[in-house]
């Protein structure tokens, strides 16, 4: 439930969160469309997606930045006193799941498309991934809106079996293709699917907050905290490291390719690509 009102440091809290989403989920789109060519084209698929699924979120962002100003006023002098809800306004949740609901299975399009996979295996993963993810988001919306407990945690488990079928699908279905990735990519790519668990285990622990029995505003305000981080690390942080994945598979594809790009390096390609085996 929307608290009727806010301190005026969890206001201040929830507000730096949200700006703060804007500028990463932006600026992360800029960067990989000003380093679109220092990958080779056939890589450039996943980043496009990467773009476009931090420049949906940054949109939304700006929607629920706005959503969150108008729907709590102050009439303190220097706005330092409570913020209560405004007549007429309510703070609109319903951006996040429309958001999540379009970059999700984007998300899961990136990874997929940054391993190059042949068509088939590709398009086998992608027919699980992609409907699993909707149908997990679509299931936790009527909880999240919903002032009744017990609806959450029905909604919240029904939400809980697509999710763990996608982390199936991962870490099982998945390890079979990343035997076939140029060694040097291999531990990133695993570690990018630990970096997906803990940062999407955090949407379902930020959605229990209000079942936990901490304070009605608290857990409100803890929950878009919790958002708001899992969102820059799933989105933003997550595209910079597949964006690394994309250059190293481009140096191993093509040393020549390779020879350019570093060029302005001291050391040889060669000599480089053993020793880029980190995140
Ligand atoms: C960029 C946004 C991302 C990666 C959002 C991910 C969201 C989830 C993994 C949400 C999962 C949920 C459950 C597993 C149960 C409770 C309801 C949800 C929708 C919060």
């Amino acid at each position: 439930m929307i608290p009727d009102a806010l301190s005026h440091g969890q206001f201040v809290t929830v507000y730096n969160f949200l700006s703060l989403v804007i500028a990463a989920q932006l600026f992360t789109a800029v960067f990989l469309v000003i380093s679109l060519p220092r990958i080779l084209p056939r890589y450039r698929n996943a980043i496009t997606v990467a773009i476009v699924v931090c420049g949906i979120a940054a949109y939304h962002y700006f929607r629920i930045f706005d959503s969150f100003r108008s729907a709590f006023v102050t009439k303190s002098v220097g706005g330092t006193g409570t913020y209560t809800q405004a007549v007429g306004e309510s703070f609109n949740e319903g951006y996040r799941y429309v958001d999540w609901l379009l970059t999700v299975p984007l998300l899961l399009v990136e990874l997929v498309a940054v391993l190059a996979l042949a068509r088939k295996v590709q398009s086998q993963l992608l027919f699980r991934l992609v409907p699993a993810a909707a149908l997990m988001i679509a299931l936790g919306y009527p909880g999240e809106i919903s002032g009744d407990n017990t609806v959450r945690g029905i909604f919240g488990i029904l939400s809980t079996i697509p999710f763990l079928y996608i982390l199936y699908i991962l870490f099982s279905q998945l390890s079979k293709s990343l035997k076939n990735q140029p060694i040097e990519v291999r531990g990133t790519l695993s570690r990018l699917r630990f970096l997906l668990l803990l940062s999407w285990g955090v949407y379902p622990i930020a959605y229990l907050l209000p079942l936990l029995n901490i304070a009605g505003s608290d857990a409100w305000v803890y929950k878009q905290v919790g958002y708001s981080i899992a969102d820059i690390v799933a989105k933003a942080v997550y595209a910079l490291i597949i964006f690394r994945v994309a250059k190293m598979k481009s140096y191993a594809d093509d040393r020549e390719f390779a020879a350019i790009e570093t060029s302005r390096e001291d050391a040889a390609p060669a000599a480089r690509s053993s020793a880029s085996n980190t995140v």
